[in-house]
């Protein structure tokens, strides 16, 4: 053997050797480049081994030659795994799952304010045995007033402004319809299809054409609340309203019952609980009256109980009815009705 081709076989490994390893970019690439050239049976190492075959002269000439190859191979796996090692860790690095990180939100909806305050309410009457029904919005002029003692032509009609559907019945000029001004038409509704004892609760949407202001929208919320039965008194209704009260506004708050007029209870009165802002001493949100109107309320007119069929020398009720828009302001400190209708996702957001 002449160091002449062994000389060539050598370049020829390192050049094969230098372009494999271009293209090695994996950690198993990189071992089977090893393997193929310095391994136990890799050329580099067979052509050193075949070394021994040669002259002492041809030996150190050639042998000097691939083992500066080899120095260099090695060298170059060296460069080449260090390389790889960093790029790994950089990925890792950008694409890594760091489970330390809290969990990105998942967007949830929410109720309305309102339907928060609604159930809220309705809980509060279901758990003293009411049960919650709900009635239409469009309605009869007779449901919406002349049941509730309030005939065509009586000034108390002007206490509700009202939006009067454009449509009369073909079967008789007289019934006309319009958006409910108040929820307590349910109460002739509900007693003409029960026989008492009575217990219910009403929740809904009310209409009216009034201008809009901090205190007053053109449509709101109202809850009714209706029980009839033998031997119902005004301390049945007190003591309800009280609870209620306590467990909407918290215990610590005074309940007043004051003289009102609603054509459709005898006696009627408003219910008022004290500010929760200033405790009674008077602040602007109570007007400086220490007192917060909350709802109107009664014992059953008598010709409301006999329009339906009720003896009213046998069974006697208290109804009432609160306004939920206002219960909410109250309760969460909000100085404008109008902010729950504006549809500003800021505001609903913190409910
Ligand atoms: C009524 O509507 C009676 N039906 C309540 C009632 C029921 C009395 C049963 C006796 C027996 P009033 O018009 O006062 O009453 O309305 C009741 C509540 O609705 C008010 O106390 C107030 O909280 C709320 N309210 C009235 N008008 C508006 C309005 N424009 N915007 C927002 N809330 C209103």
């Amino acid at each position: 053997m002449t160091d002449q081709p062994l000389q060539t076989d050598l370049e020829a490994i390192v050049r094969d050797a230098r372009g494999e390893m271009e293209h090695s970019s994996t950690p198993e690439a990189l071992e089977s480049w090893r393997v193929s050239y310095l391994g136990r049976r890799g050329r580099l190492t067979l052509l050193l081994r075949s070394l021994a075959s040669l002259s002492l002269e041809e030996r150190r000439t050639v042998g000097a030659e691939a083992n500066r190859a080899k120095a260099q191979l090695e060298q170059l796996l060296e460069q080449r795994q260090q390389a790889l090692k960093q790029e790994t860790s950089r990925l890792l690095q950008e694409g890594r799952i760091d489970v330390t990180l809290p969990g990105r939100p998942v967007p949830l909806g929410r109720l309305h304010p309102i339907t928060q305050t609604v159930r809220e309410i309705c809980a509060a009457f279901v758990s003293m045995g009411f049960d919650a029904v709900e009635g239409p919005e469009v309605e009869w002029e007779h449901y919406n007033f002349d049941a509730l003692n309030i005939p065509r032509d009586h000034p108390a009609r002007d206490m509700w402004d009202t939006l009067w559907v454009d449509w009369t019945d073909p079967t008789s000029q007289q019934r006309r319809m319009l958006l409910r001004t108040h929820t307590s038409p349910m109460q002739a509704r509900v007693m003409e299809k029960t026989r008492p004892p009575v217990r219910v609760v009403v929740p809904g949407r009310v209409y009216r054409y009034e201008a809009s202001d901090a205190t007053h929208e053109w449509h709101f919320t109202q809850v009714e609340g209706l029980a009839v039965d033998e031997r119902i008194t005004f301390a049945d209704m007190k003591g309800t309203l009280y609870e209620f009260a306590h467990r909407i506004f918290g215990a610590d708050r005074k309940v007043r019952f004051r003289c009102d007029y609603f054509p459709f209870v005898e006696p009627g009165a408003e219910m008022a609980i004290d500010c929760f802002a200033c405790q009674g001493k008077g602040c602007r949100i109570c007007k400086d009256t220490g007192w917060i109107e909350i709802m109107g309320a009664g014992m059953v007119h008598p010709k409301v109980l006999d329009g339906v069929g009720y003896d009213p020398s046998v069974y006697t009720g208290f109804a009432f009815g609160l306004g939920v828009e206002r219960i909410a302001m109250l309760k969460y400190g909000i100085e404008d009705i109008r902010l729950f209708y504006a549809n500003d996702v800021r505001f609903l957001r913190q409910f």
